[in-house]
């Protein structure tokens, strides 16, 4: 396979000034016919007429009405061309009903549906498919269906047909069309000056009941950017459509954005809290998208972090307007951790901005979009947010119907501050999670006697004035950006007189990856406070702006030692290696006044306890068990705050850090650990356990508010540990008298963990048999919750049920990615978790290489474990890669795992 580099990039020798498309729809012999109108472009040199195509069968092609004769080949076409504007008109035939690969125009439950990021329009007509490519489009569909969509605004209907136009010039890749027997959740909008939009959520005839919820967050989101990025919705109507079939979460075409179901349905009855949660950022994310990737595009599809990290910080941003700021910071950065760190610590590690690929479609990545998140998060702590807006506000003004790239979003930066960014820039090239270690040292003052107020206030003390003024959007809870602060860096600063000196050194570090054997050191802004011997802050949040491989930074004027909080608010996606003693960890949870933080001591208490259970008969530590249990009672805690203080870092996790400490990870060891101490957990609690639960209890109709939620998180949390010690009769009530799928999901999930739930399994299956939904999670928890050594049967049996299919990537994920996700079942010693797996991506990749490429993934950890594992983790691998016929997507992942 081709690999293509960012370096080589060249314009296209041509423009397009308008595209006119028309659909004659019949399920096996679709029609496409267009006439796109080109003009060389005075910005290119190289005039070769090349159009991407794959999969189509060219029925007639023509230039200035004249017949021509293009060369075809299995990626496209070529044709000779006159050298001034020219019309080109062609007629294609294609199979939506057997394209299997959901990329281009197919059909899911009947109905016609289009994906066409990255380079899925190549499979609907010829066309120049780069993102820098962009033009007008004119759409009229010819069909025998009720409802006919495609992007922009309506331009006509009448029997049989419809038209579309889009005023925006746009690429081929967000062209969308959908048609079908729908209906709608219609709704309006006015924007801020006052324009109405019509806003329509389409789905199947059964489905009407579960979109009220995706509608109130599309109107919250138009809202939340015109009030927040000043940014107004730009066409007459917004169209979201539900497909039961999709590759991924959600595409955010203009004005026609597609669904998987899994990312807008939702009743009580159907989603839990953690579903509603998601569509509600799901749908931000794809509307915000409106702006940064449709207004503004990528020149290439090097720079895709430009609109998908972007996109994830904004949607970030108003999930934690929305909802909780804290319990969403500390939720992403598990999430960070679990997705993005094992992927840039193994065989996978990619740039935020890649420099190769070979097949796009696996790029679509937690660095790109989660990482690529964090170098903005970053951005913006460091410059300070009222300039990360008006830098923001620049990238609009300047680039608005821009291809751009990343050295234009820095550039904005750098206009708007005058700082240079060359060294930050490296967030995009280099690969890798920094490790960052830290050492303090104290020197008290003349005056500055323990436990008594220097004799002169903290030199150089900005914090205060900083703090109030920085943070003006008012995040809730999370003290950050203040910048500047009272402190210098230990080369440059005087010797200081009164009060202590206290001085961290930080070290920076970067592993070799794939491809990257140099690392240089990186800008860190670090968030720092400290805190005195009592618990009480002595100096609120500042950012250290580390630069250099090691430096110093040193704090001056204070009466006592103090005990630092460092890396505040996650401030950057960096693994702080620092050894605390339980008790430092213990006293932090207690008194740190960074909410993540606080939660991060909790962690690093459960990482210690874990990793010595897991490789010795250790015991739980106690300063856990009883910071956590004052954590638990302490009632002015957000109860989702207090249930992710009581989740423990997954399995995952600990072999990840076994690895990084040079030791070869036992999954059954951790598995054992893992359930030792949520026993121990459950029975050192025992009698707070039951108080939590019913103090968490609802009687309040449902809603899928952050507040009913909070509550619902803390009692499943709770639910899980009792049900280890009474046997399940807690869950059984619950599951008994649950009226949402929240209440009844995590009864079923005690039932599980209790070693009970099969007449219930049963029972759930009946009751939910027709609705595909809910019908993954009945899939998806049976193998997330079966034990080590029977996962990879039980999946398997799985795979063998009448509603298991290769064609729906939702059930797919079901079940082969719970088992990936079943740490020990997946890395089971007799290597059964891994062989299973390989069938069935095997199977798979024949329909859908773009699914069958991403769920490849699950292999990335595989030279952590021992030679026995690995051993049949290759043979695994090796298998998937001798498949005859293997895709380039496939191909490509597995060859990058094997290197
Ligand atoms: N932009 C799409 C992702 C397309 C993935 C193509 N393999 C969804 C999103 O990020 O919003
Ligand atoms: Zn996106």
């Amino acid at each position: 396979p081709q690999t293509i580099y960012l370096k080589d990039y060249t314009p296209f020798g041509f423009t397009v000034e308008s595209v006119e498309l028309t659909f004659r729809l019949a399920p096996h012999a679709t029609r496409v016919l267009s006439k796109i109108r080109f003009a060389p472009n005075p910005e290119a040199t190289d005039r070769t007429f090349f159009l991407h195509g794959e999969d189509l069968r060219l029925i007639s092609a023509r230039i200035d009405g004249r017949e021509v004769n293009p060369e075809l080949s299995d990626r496209g076409l070529t044709c000779a061309v006159p050298e001034r504007a020219f019309t080109w008109e062609a007629e294609v035939e294609i199979d939506p009903a057997n394209n299997t690969a959901l990329e281009g125009l197919y059909m899911s439950s009947g109905m016609y549906c289009t994906q066409c990021e990255a380079e899925g329009f190549r499979k609907i007509t010829f066309y120049p498919d780069r993102p820098d490519v962009m033009s007008v489009f004119t759409v009229r569909i010819e069909g025998d269906l009720p409802v006919m969509l495609s992007n922009g605004n309506k331009a006509g209907q009448g029997a049989g047909w419809a038209e579309w136009h889009d005023p925006w010039p746009k690429p081929a890749y967000l062209f969308a069309l959908v048609a079908g027997d729908l209906v709608n959740h219609p709704d309006s909008f006015t924007t801020g000056s006052g324009r109405a939009v019509e806003l329509n959520i389409w789905v199947r005839p059964g489905d009407l009941h579960k979109c009220a919820f995706g509608m109130e967050a599309l109107k919250r989101s138009m809202t939340w950017d015109e009030e927040v990025y000043g940014r107004e919705y730009d066409l007459d109507i917004f169209n979201i459509v539900a497909v039961d079939d999709f590759n991924m979460g959600a595409m955010e075409n203009n004005g026609l954005n597609i669904f998987n179901s899994s990312a807008v349905l939702a009743s009580p009855e159907t989603a839990t809290d953690a579903n509603f949660e998601r569509i509600e950022a799901i749908i931000a994310h794809e509307y915000f998208h409106n702006w940064t990737g449709n207004r503004i595009t990528c020149r290439d599809w090097f720079q895709l972090c430009l609109k998908e990290g972007l996109t994830v910080f904004r949607d970030a941003q108003f999930t934690s307007d929305v909802r909780s700021a804290p319990v969403k910071r500390i939720g992403d950065v598990m999430d960070l951790r679990g997705r993005q760190f094992p992927e840039d610590n193994g065989p996978l590690s990619h740039p935020v901005r890649p420099e190769s690929f070979q097949e796009i479609n696996n790029f679509y990545t937690a660095t790109v979009y989660e990482k690529g998140a964090e170098v903005i998060g970053m951005l913006k702590r460091l410059v300070g947010e009222e300039a990360y807006y008006k830098a923001v506000e620049l990238y609009f003004e300047r680039h608005d119907g821009d291809a751009a790239t990343i050295e234009d979003w820095l550039k904005v930066f750098e206009d708007t501050t005058g700082r240079d960014l060359g060294q930050f820039k490296r967030w995009y090239s280099q690969s890798g999670t920094p490790r960052l270690t830290v050492e303090e040292a104290w020197e008290p003052g003349e005056t500055g006697a323990e436990g008594v107020p220097a004799s002169r206030p903290p030199s150089r003390d900005l914090a205060a004035e900083q703090g109030a003024s920085d943070d003006s959007k008012g995040s809730q809870g999370a003290p950050d950006q203040v910048r500047g602060a009272a402190r210098e860096q230990a080369s440059g600063g005087a010797a200081p007189t009164g009060g202590g000196t206290y001085t961290l050194t930080f070290r920076q570090e970067t592993r070799p990856t794939p491809g990257q054997e140099e690392k240089l050191p990186q800008v860190i802004p670090i968030a720092v406070g400290l805190l005195g011997p009592n618990g009480a802050e002595v100096r609120p949040t500042e950012v250290l702006e580390m630069t250099q491989a090691e430096q110093s930074f040193r704090f001056t004027g204070l009466a006592t030692k103090p005990v630092p909080s460092i890396l505040r608010d996650f401030s950057a996606p960096v693994v702080l290696d620092r050894s605390l003693t339980s008790t430092e960890n213990a006293f932090l949870l207690a008194h740190d006044t960074d909410p993540f933080n606080r939660w991060e001591a909790g962690r690093n208490l459960a990482r210690a306890t874990l990793l010595d259970m897991a490789t010795g008969d250790a015991r739980p530590d106690g300063d856990y068990l009883d910071g956590l249990t004052a954590v638990l009672r302490d009632r002015g805690l957000d109860p989702a705050l207090r249930a992710q203080m009581l989740a423990l870092p997954t399995q995952s996790e600990i072999a990840q850090m076994q690895h990084d400490r040079g030791q070869t990870p036992d999954p059954e060891a951790i598995y054992t650990a893992h359930e030792t101490l949520k026993l121990r957990m459950a029975e050192h609690l025992q009698d707070l356990l039951p108080v939590l639960y019913a103090e968490n209890q609802i009687e309040a109709p449902y809603r899928p508010d952050a507040d009913q939620a909070s509550k619902r998180d803390l009692s499943t949390a709770v639910l899980g540990l009792l049900s280890r010690i009474d046997g399940g009769a807690q869950a059984a009530q619950q599951y008994a008298r649950a009226d949402n799928m929240t209440l009844q999901l995590s009864a079923l999930a005690g039932l599980l963990i209790a070693g009970k739930g099969e007449a219930e399994l049963e029972a759930f299956q009946q009751q939910w048999k027709d609705d595909r939904l809910v019908m993954d999670k009945w899939f998806g928890l049976q193998v997330s919750h079966a034990a080590p050594a029977r996962a990879a049967e039980v999946a398997e049996r799985l795979t063998r049920h009448p509603d298991f299919t290769l064609t729906n990537p939702n059930r797919f994920r079901a079940v082969l990615g719970a088992l990936g996700m079943n740490h020990a079942g997946f890395h089971h010693g007799s290597g059964k978790g891994y062989a299973l797996v390989a069938d069935k991506l095997i199977a798979l990749d024949a329909k859908n290489p773009q699914t069958t490429a991403r769920m490849c993934a699950l292999f990335q950890t595989w030279r952590r474990y021992d030679a026995s594992r690995q051993a049949h983790a290759r043979a695994a691998l090796e298998r998937i890669a001798a498949t005859p016929g293997l895709s380039r997507d496939t191909t490509e992942m597995v060859t990058r795992m094997l290197a």
